[in-house]
């Protein structure tokens, strides 16, 4: 069941008939990853979504099961809802932060990997004959947290949003908007989005045209608010007119999660699992996964693996290998040389012995035959 304050419905319930059909067969299942440097609160953000979307979970004990921890590797948080009989299989896949180290080039590869491997999984199922069961882990969203430095987007950022863009349905979202007054927070974003035009990042654009009245015009509002600001928090805190949400307490007040005049929260959670779930899911069919399939497959129909890193390690073994082998070869060489050297030697000595004992031989036969002789004379 789900029950927030503005989630009477969630996507798949939401859809026409005829989605509703293809979708709900054996229930959806939509996959979010979340991305970017560490400490933007990443953790923080994963657990507020899923607390203020998912409330069924009143038991503390499964609660706290269902929250993420500190990361250290690429977790995945499975969490099941079910809404008037369509269920919705939601993952939610944590990345460790990348930027901490002073040297941060291919930052990115594990990510990259990952979403890679995904679509390989998926691919590899697909070709098997046998297809009832097909595990789907593929990234329907991935959310990369901007620093909010006030700035603009930095070389990092820039490097791995491009490889994520050209993947994955990457969304922008500047993290920790409460540290930004709201002038410097439009400033921000404002930059943001130039930078993202100006290095020609791929981001997921929701579709605008709807028959619906309003919804054009909503889509419109949520294409300007990229890239979405959000406030994640864990607790529940208390506002100076006393109503209780979910916010970070201040001395000069409260930052609310849920509240469009301090950030983004709701209009991105709404993006996410309620108006364009569906499309997220089918433009990573369409575009994402359809690219990766006609280019990961050669000639011969055989999947071509995208295991860059395993390559180059790889690689690295060959040469050792070669290396040692060529040593070992140089070796022998020199042992064989050394063994020729001692048999050349012995067959000169051999030869010599030779020589030795057959003019030894001549001088016999010879005083043989002048005896021979002698004798013959005497007769
Ligand atoms: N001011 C502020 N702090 C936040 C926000 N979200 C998370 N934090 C804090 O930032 C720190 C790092 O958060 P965490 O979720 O572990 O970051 P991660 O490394 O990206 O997963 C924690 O102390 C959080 O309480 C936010 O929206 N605003
Ligand atoms: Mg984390």
């Amino acid at each position: 069941m789900l029950n927030g304050a503005a989630s009477s419905t969630i996507g798949i319930a939401n859809l026409p008939n005829q989605t509703h059909k293809i979708v709900s067969r054996k229930g959806a299942t939509f996959t979010l990853m979340v991305v970017g440097e560490s400490g933007t609160g990443k953790t923080t953000y994963i657990n507020t979504l899923l607390t203020t979307t998912i409330k069924a979970y009143r038991d503390p004990a499964k609660r706290r099961e269902m929250l993420a921890r500190k990361t250290v590797s690429i977790d995945v948080i499975r969490v099941e809802f079910e809404e008037k009989g369509f269920r919705t299989q939601l993952n939610v896949v944590d990345t460790p932060g990348f930027g901490d180290y002073v040297n941060n080039r291919d930052a990115w590869q594990p990510i990259i990997d990952f979403i890679d491997g995904q679509h390989e999984s998926y691919l590899r199922q697909e070709m098997q004959p046998e297809r009832s069961d097909i595990l789907d882990g593929r990234v329907h969203a991935c959310l990369y947290f901007i620093y909010p430095s006030g700035g603009t987007l930095r070389a990092l950022d820039i490097e791995t949003m491009k490889r994520l863009g050209s993947r994955v349905n990457l969304i922008p979202v500047v993290a920790k908007a409460d540290t930004l007054t709201p002038k410097d927070l439009a400033q921000f974003k404002r930059r943001v989005r130039d930078a993202i035009a100006h290095y020609e990042i791929n981001v997921y654009t929701p579709p605008v045209e709807s028959d619906t009245e309003g919804v054009a015009e909503r889509n419109v509002a949520l294409i300007d608010a990229m890239p979405y600001a959000v406030i994640g928090s864990e607790d529940d805190v208390q506002t100076p007119d006393g109503r209780v949400v979910r916010g970070r307490q201040y001395l000069w007040g409260v930052s609310e999660v849920e509240n469009d005049e301090h950030c983004d929260f709701r209009k991105l959670r709404n993006l996410l699992i309620r108006s364009h779930m569906l499309d997220l899911v089918t433009t990573t069919e369409e575009r994402h996964y359809e690219h990766f399939r006609s280019t990961h497959l050669d000639a011969n129909g055989r999947i071509v693996s995208t295991v860059t890193r395993k390559d180059a390690k790889f690689k690295e073994e060959e040469d050792n290998l070669r290396r040692r082998f060529a040593e070992q070869v140089k070796a022998k060489e020199a042992m064989f040389r050394q063994w020729e050297q001692k048999l050349i030697a012995e067959r000169d000595k051999l030869n010599k012995d030779l020589e030795h004992e057959h003019s030894y031989i001549t001088t016999l036969t010879q005083e043989i035959k002048a005896l021979e002789e002698r004798l013959a004379g005497k007769k």
